[in-house]
Parts: C-alpha cells; sequence; structure tokens
C-alpha cells in the first residue's frame, strides 16, 4: 500500500473530524488510536471508502507515512500528551514532525518544543478550535513552533482551516508554547461571553417572565446586528428555542445549572494575574462556574440568606431589542475581547512570542467558537495601531462604551435591587469605570501598607520614595 500524506493518532471527537477534513483536501491518512477497536470502528463507519488506512501499534503506524512524517496528535491533554511523544519518539527519524493539536498548557508545549527540536524533531503546539463541526469542515487553527516546523505542514493547515473574506484562519502565530497561549486564551474570551449571554438569559427569564422562544426572538434580533453577529450568540437562540421531546417544555430548564472550568479558562486567569493583566470580565465568568458547581450549598442558603423579592426594572422591550440590555450584553463581549488581548499584548511581550495581533483576530473571524463580526472591527483596530494601550481606546470602541455606558449602568443597577447576580455585567462596569478613572483610591491603600509595613509611597508632588511615622 502506498504511504499516507499524514498521520493522527487519537481517534476522539476531534481527531476522527480533523483526519476526515484532511483526507477531504487530498491528504491519504494513517490512523492509530490507543484502544484498537475504535480505530477498527472508524475504518468500518465513517472512514469507509475513504482514503485513510488504519495502524495496531505505533511502529505500524509510523512505517505507513511518508518522510518527513507530519503526524498530528489529538489525545486528552496533559500526561497522555508526553505518554504519546515519548512511545512514537522510539520510531521517528530526523526531520518527522509532530503536531499536538489539543488544549495543552503552553508552558508544557515551550518544553516539548525544546525537548524535540533538540532531537531534529520538529514540534507544533497548536491550538484547534471549532468543536467537532468545525474540526470537519474547517476550523481555526493557531500553530505555535519553530518558523520552519510550520512552513513544513503550511499546505496542509491552510487547505483545512476555515476560509473567511480575507484568507484561512491559520497563521503562524510565533515560537514556542505561542499557539497554545492564544488557544487559551480564545476559550478564556469564550468562558465570558458564554456567561454573559446566560445573564442576559437569566434577566429576561427572571424579571421579565419571558419564555425560551421569547428570549430566542430577542437574541434573533441581536444576531442581525454588527455588534452582536456571532456564532455564540446564534447557538444560544437555537438552545433556547429546543424543546424537550418528553414533554414539549424548553429543554434548558431541564438542565442541571452546574458548570465545569478546569482548563483553558482556569489557564487564562491564573495567566493574567502571573503577568498583570486585568481579566475582570474573564475572570467573573471562571467564578461563576464556581459558584454554580455549590449546588446543594445554594439551595440551603435560598432560604436563609433573604434578598429583595424579584421586582421589575428597565431592560427595555421587545419592540427595542431589549436595548438597555443589548448595551450591557456588548460592553460586556467589547470587555472580554479587550481583556483577552490585552493579556495576549502583554504576554507577547513578557515571553517574547511577538505576536501579530491583526492576524490573530483575523483567523478567529471564522471555524472557532468565539467568531463574530465584531471581530472584524477588532482587527481593524489593530491594523490601525498593532500595539493599542487597550483596545476600548479605538475610536470605533471609543464610540461603543460612550452610547452604551448609560445602558449597562441601568442593568447592573437594576440587577442589584431585585437580588439577581450578574457577574460578568457587573465585573465589566467596574472595569469601565476604573479604565476611566484617572484617579482611583490606591492613593490610601499604599497608605496603609507604609502605616502597618513601613512599604514606602510615592507622591503625586515630588520624585523618590517617602515614608511617615503613620502612628507616632
Ligand atoms: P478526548 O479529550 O476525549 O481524548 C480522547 C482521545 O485521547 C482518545 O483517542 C483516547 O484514546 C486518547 N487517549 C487518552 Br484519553 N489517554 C491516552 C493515552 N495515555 N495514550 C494514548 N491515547 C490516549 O478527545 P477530544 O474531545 O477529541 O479532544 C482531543 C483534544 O482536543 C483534547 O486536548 C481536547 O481538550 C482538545 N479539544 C477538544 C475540543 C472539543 O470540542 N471536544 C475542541 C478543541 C480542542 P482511547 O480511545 O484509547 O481512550
Amino acid at each position: 500500500m502506498l504511504k499516507s500524506h499524514f498521520g493522527l493518532i487519537g481517534l476522539g471527537v476531534m481527531g476522527e473530524n480533523l483526519v476526515l477534513n484532511a483526507e477531504r483536501n487530498g491528504f491519504s491518512s494513517a490512523v492509530y488510536n490507543r484502544t484498537c477497536s475504535k480505530t477498527e470502528e472508524f475504518l468500518r463507519g465513517r472512514g469507509q471508502g475513504k482514503n485513510i488506512q488504519g495502524a495496531t501499534d505505533l511502529q505500524d503506524f509510523v512505517g505507513k507515512l511518508e518522510r518527513p512524517r507530519r503526524i498530528l496528535i489529538m489525545v486528552k491533554a496533559g500526561a497522555a500528551v508526553d505518554a504519546v511523544i515519548d512511545q512514537l519518539s522510539l520510531f521517528l527519524e530526523k526531520g518527522d514532525l509532530l503536531i499536538d493539536g489539543g488544549n495543552s498548557d503552553y508552558q508544557d508545549t515551550e518544553s516539548r518544543v525544546k525537548r524535540l527540536e533538540g532531537k531534529n524533531l520538529g514540534f507544533i503546539g497548536m491550538g484547534v478550535s471549532g468543536g467537532a463541526r468545525g474540526a470537519l469542515e474547517g476550523p481555526s487553527m493557531m500553530p505555535g513552533g519553530t518558523k520552519a516546523s510550520y512552513l513544513a505542514v503550511e499546505s496542509l493547515l491552510t487547505r483545512m482551516a476555515a476560509q473567511v473574506e480575507d484568507g484561512p484562519c491559520v497563521t503562524y502565530i510565533g515560537p514556542g508554547g505561542s499557539g497554545h497561549l492564544v488557544k487559551t486564551v480564545h476559550n478564556g474570551i469564550e468562558y465570558g461571553i458564554e456567561q454573559i449571554l446566560a445573564e442576559a438569559y437569566d434577566l429576561m427569564k427572571r424579571i421579565k417572565g419571558m419564555k425560551g422562544d421569547q428570549i430566542a426572538d430577542i437574541l434573533a434580533q441581536w444576531n442581525s446586528t454588527e455588534e452582536l453577529s456571532s456564532y455564540l450568540v446564534e447557538i444560544t437562540e437555537v438552545c433556547l428555542r429546543t424543546k424537550d421531546s418528553l414533554d414539549g417544555a424548553d429543554l434548558v430548564e431541564k438542565i442541571m445549572d452546574k458548570a465545569g472550568q478546569k482548563g483553558t479558562g482556569l489557564w487564562t486567569v491564573v495567566t493574567a494575574l502571573q503577568l498583570g493583566a486585568a481579566v475582570p470580565t474573564i475572570y467573573a465568568a471562571l467564578n461563576s462556574r464556581v459558584m454554580s458547581s455549590m449546588k446543594s450549598q445554594r439551595i440551603a442558603a435560598e432560604s436563609s440568606l433573604k434578598g429583595p423579592a424579584v421586582k421589575d426594572c428597565d431592560l427595555g422591550s421587545s419592540s427595542d431589542a431589549m436595548s438597555p440590555l443589548m448595551d450591557a450584553v456588548v460592553l460586556s463581549c467589547v470587555a472580554s475581547y479587550a481583556q483577552g488581548m490585552e493579556l495576549l499584548r502583554i504576554a507577547s511581550s513578557s515571553l517574547d512570542y511577538s505576536l501579530h495581533m491583526p492576524s490573530i483576530a483575523q483567523i478567529w473571524k471564522g471555524g472557532c467558537i468565539i467568531r463574530s463580526r465584531l471581530l472584524k472591527r477588532i482587527q481593524d483596530a489593530f491594523n490601525t495601531d498593532p500595539q493599542p494601550v487597550n483596545l476600548m481606546m479605538d475610536s470605533w470602541f471609543v464610540y461603543q462604551v460612550n452610547q452604551r455606558l448609560p445602558g449597562l449602568m441601568k442593568v447592573v443597577a437594576g440587577a442589584a435591587e431585585a437580588g439577581v447576580p450578574v457577574p460578568c455585567f457587573s465585573s465589566t462596569l467596574d472595569y469601565i469605570n476604573s479604565y476611566r478613572t484617572g484617579r482611583l483610591p490606591q492613593n490610601l491603600v499604599q497608605a496603609m501598607r507604609d502605616c502597618f509595613g513601613s512599604h514606602t509611597y510615592q507622591r503625586l508632588d515630588k520624585d523618590g520614595s517617602f515614608h511617615t511615622e503613620w502612628l507616632s
């Protein structure tokens, strides 16, 4: 049998769809999965009649690939990736190239790139976004590693990727673990937008008493606007319209209100804290998932900790697309992107990644979970100024903030009076209010620190470090 162009290890949801994508684009493929029965099942099912051959062990798999070998690893992130690399390395030869397409920690990727490039093997750490469907039809891909390794797989990746008006949704991200860092931050932004839409749903449901279809109608209106047209708004509308086949009621109302928060969302926040980047909207989304997991405590507290009775407030009406609520959603989404981009800008400089911000916005415009029309505005902003201090200072975004801030304030105030939690909306409001305040109260924090710990402080009116004997 002829040797295959491309190899894939890990026939999970993503691997299966990615190999079908590669094959459809003209790359004959070989596949291997730790549990052999899955490989057989795949070849008898979706892989049947395709230019895809199966392998029973890693030596057999490597032997089926043309040289230099190009192998995509799609297994669970963490120890499984190292296990696969270690076993596979025994059979690889100089010039062969591995791509880890899972959601790996960018610091693990940093060390894998060094370890494998040191053995004359190429290694790319690549974020892949788009879920099962994106993997099959065209995902957004974020490959990092050496430029030489990227060039060796560029034609494969550009053909597999989603396409938008200005090109494929893949580009060389940068050295080391940069591809996985960018994917991590992509997922942090995704956490933010998901929570923002959940808060909007909760307010419409609890304060206005709206049902799934009525809320979905509002989302359909939002999805037709430049500011909110996006994949996540689109699928949220679908989720809200879906009925339970058992009784025809809204299916979302039957789903347990608990969400996990390990992996990329957590890493986004930890990395931001380590690098000194402010990501309060994204952090609020992560924290909301933590709070959601305390289901039994929340049920117990419901009867003891008394808040106000839920009462009406001005969220707008269906005839104006719930205008103040839309303002809150738009500004919170803008804040999620702005915070994620700011984190990437700071990481790029701290880690020497030389990230090209307009290209990152460009490859997120299609294929991935956070794709949206807003990303065109973000791309334009970074094309105008590749290193803006903050996306919100671009003229189009300045206009959005100034127009929509009163709406966001109204919604946060109304939610507070009604006792309904809106962590992303309120964090966004604090973020914007802090960012636009020339003098914050940290002068008093510095005074306290000097008072109890002689930490010294700086003055506005003269240079140097100062200490006062506050308690004498
Ligand atoms: P999973 O994350 O569920 O991983 C399943 C695959 O990992 C199977 O092929 C399994 O083999 C293999 N595997 C495991 Br688990 N431990 C292994 C080990 N020690 N050695 C060899 N193989 C091992 O699959 P997935 O959802 O397709 O995700 C793959 C990667 O892509 C993950 O890092 C994920 O975070 C990332 N990702 C997922 C999505 C998504 O929407 N699902 C999107 C973007 C990225 P087995 O069959 O023998 O158990």
